[in-house]
């Protein structure tokens, strides 16, 4: 069973876009489930008002605790799924990607499979010069820690079992990569490719105070045992995160090295 954890905070516009989106996905998930903060712009009645026409449930923390992380562990622990989906709400992340990253987990060839900006057919259209410097440097710093091109995106897939396991003193922004970290070599990462939109509608939600939560949040992660994954990449640009075993080299070989300039 397939459960989507969608974090909002303030996103009413983006609520009815997104859910069309998702629900015209094949495998469609089994659940949708919302997780807000605290919404003043009507995001809370938005959802609800789909509740009895689709697979939508919504959690509401009235007194939200580790922020953007706790939002999505929250879900995680209500979620019926056995499998999720962390996405985004503001449609930056593209729904249609669901089956592609929930795929290599079913067949049990990766276990947890990021929707990723930093592999080869991914891009970032629209982003001004300065972003892409900014998250350029934020995804250069993580991946000594990670050996994962985009441990900040916030699209992938894991199993609920693995995201509870391996986030249990997650806070901030970036549940991923602090799940990367913990998992450590346990967790085989893949990365699949996707087209990342700016957001069309509503603010952003990122502030300086967010960057400043994750440099300290690396300099934990980089006080304890760092690692670094062997990673490869798939011909069509997915990169995993530790060599494939000779059943994928099938598929993947030849594994070009990842270009990191
Ligand atoms: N529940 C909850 N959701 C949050 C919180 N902060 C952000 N979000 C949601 O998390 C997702 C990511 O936030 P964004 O504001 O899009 O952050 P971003 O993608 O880094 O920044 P932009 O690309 O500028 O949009 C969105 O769905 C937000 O509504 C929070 O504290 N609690
Ligand atoms: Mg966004």
């Amino acid at each position: 069973m397939i459960s989507v954890i969608i974090p909002t905070l303030n996103e009413f516009e983006n609520i009815e876009p997104l859910l069309g989106r998702i629900l015209q996905c094949q495998p469609a998930p089994d659940e949708i489930v919302f997780v807000d903060d605290g919404s003043t712009d009507g995001t809370r009645e938005r959802i609800r008002a789909f509740s009895t026409s689709a697979p939508v449930r919504l959690i509401e923390r009235n007194s939200p605790v580790f922020g953007l992380s706790g939002a999505v562990i929250a879900g995680a622990r209500a979620a019926k799924g056995d499998l999720l989906v962390v996405m985004d709400a503001d449609l930056s992340h593209p729904p249609e990607k669901l089956s592609e990253l929930v795929l290599p987990i079913l067949e049990g060839t990766a276990d947890m499979v990021i929707g990723s900006r930093y592999v080869p057919g991914a891009s970032t259209p629209g982003w001004p010069v300065w972003r892409k410097i900014m998250s350029r440097i934020a995804a250069g710093i993580a991946y000594p820690l990670t050996g994962v091109h985009d441990s900040m995106c916030g699209f992938f897939a894991m199993r609920k079992t693995s995201l509870l396991e391996f986030t249990p003193a997650a806070t901030g922004f970036k549940i991923a990569f602090e799940a990367i970290v913990q998992g450590g070599k346990q967790l085989r990462v893949l990365e699949i490719p996707i087209v990342f939109r700016d957001r069309a509608r509503g603010t952003s939600k990122m502030s300086p105070s967010v960057a400043l939560r994750f440099a300290l949040r690396w300099l934990a992660a980089a006080s304890r045992m760092p690692f670094r994954r062997g990673t490869q990449v798939h011909p069509q640009g997915a990169a995993v995160s530790k060599p494939p075993s000779s059943a994928d080299l099938e598929i993947t070989a030849p594994c070009p090295p990842v270009d990191r300039r």
